[in-house]
């Protein structure tokens, strides 16, 4: 950290040298959900910001935690590291292995072949599937293909394709709430395109047509809002009042703590940037939820570049938090921007600690050290 002051907050990258995941004890945990309110907070807000900050003109800094990495992108950006260690480059990635251009862009440079289809990947060679999960379709085209896989599906996509599995099995109508074209969607409405319609938010409800309204569940993509999903889901249970909820949250507990975190913070500030990439959705989402829970402004962004200082003009407190497939460093960019423009005092707002690891997959597990 150059010039940023931050209150109690340790946070390390070791993308100086070349990897795109942070660096921090390994700790293997089942499934811990990591997003246990219980935990004790420390939303570093006091309601006067003058009085909370050394800065004589009042600017300071919320710093929402968690942001960043997921278990699932770190899991999965993990898995390119490591087969690119083991087979050597190039190794193909079907789509962005997670949606983050800099984590891409990094790789890329490693001597990782981004694919749209796994027909560009020439025959025998090695693919590794995104975090966002991929349909039954595609693991059978790569066979075809006698293409070799390595699948860096978040487990959390798994589980969502499983119910979307076992309700298809039992001849539910399946609605799939989520963003057209997204791929997490593509790949779980592939496990059971015959059951499963997708209801891209609130406003698409009114089409939803189904065969028994007695035997309808709703599903959803893992990185959406949680406000607007439970409108979405008001309104369909208000058209089908037997509608069923998914077995577990489908909303994973990252794109869940991550709004939980900036919505503690927005109503203090003047401005919000998110770091991330247009097209990751759950950092998109966090600009409309710090836009809905009172910060004046929001602005997402994928490096400290391109944050306009006129944002900043009349500015006290800034927030800034990021998606879950952003590196820390850019992070560290964006703060030390702000310090160079007289931000300098960082407060963490904490809602909750993320304790998850997921272990590798398979093939690559004794490469894990
Ligand atoms: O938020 P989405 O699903 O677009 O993905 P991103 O890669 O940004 O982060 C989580 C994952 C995978
Ligand atoms: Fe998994 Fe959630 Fe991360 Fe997506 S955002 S990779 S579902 S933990």
């Amino acid at each position: 950290m150059t010039g940023a002051n931050v209150a109690g907050h340790g946070c390390g990258s070791s993308l100086e040298r070349g990897s795109v995941r942070p660096e921090r004890p390994r700790r293997y945990a089942r499934i811990l959900w990591g997003m246990s309110s219980a935990i004790p907070l420390n939303v570093g807000i006091t309601r006067s910001a003058g009085a909370a900050t050394a800065d004589p003109e009042g600017k300071r800094v919320l710093l929402a935690e968690p942001r960043g990495y997921c278990a699932g992108v770190d899991r999965a950006v993990e898995t390119v590291e490591k087969a690119l260690e083991k087979h050597g480059a190039p190794i193909y990635v079907r789509k962005e292995i997670v949606h983050n251009r800099h984590v891409v862009e990094t790789l890329r440079d490693r001597g990782v072949i981004f694919v749209d289809t796994t027909d560009e990947v020439p025959e025998g060679e090695l693919v590794v599937f995104s975090a966002h999960g991929v349909s039954p379709a595609v693991h059978a085209t790569a066979a075809e293909r006698n293409l070799r896989t390595i699948d860096a599906t978040c487990p959390l996509v798994t589980k969502v394709h499983q119910e979307a599995k076992r309700f298809a099995r039992d001849d539910y109508d399946i609605l799939l709430i989520g963003h057209e074209g997204h791929e997490e969607v593509e790949g779980t409405a592939g496990e059971a395109p015959d059951h499963v319609q997708l209801v891209d938010g609130p406003d698409s409800v009114e089409k939803v047509t189904v065969r028994d309204e007695a035997k309808v569940i709703w599903l959803s993509q893992t990185t959406l809002s949680v406000d607007e999903t439970m409108e979405t889901v008001s309104r369909l249970r208000e058209k089908f009042p037997a509608l069923q909820d998914p077995p577990s949250d489908d909303i994973c507990y990252a794109t869940q703590n991550r709004q939980v975190a900036v919505k503690a913070m927005a109503p203090e500030c003047d401005l919000v940037i998110v770091v991330g990439s247009r097209n990751s959705s759950n950092s998109v989402r966090l600009v409309e939820v710090a836009l809905g829970a009172g910060a004046r402004a929001s602005y997402l962004v994928d490096y400290a570049r391109e944050v306009d200082p006129a944002w900043l003009e009349g500015v006290r407190t800034v927030g800034i938090t990021s998606g879950a497939s952003v590196p820390e460093i850019l992070v560290r960019g964006v703060l030390d921007m702000l310090a160079e423009h007289g931000f300098g005092e960082v407060q963490p707002v904490t809602t909750a600690n993320e304790t998850l690891v997921f272990a590798l997959p398979r093939e690559l597990r004794a490469a894990r050290h």
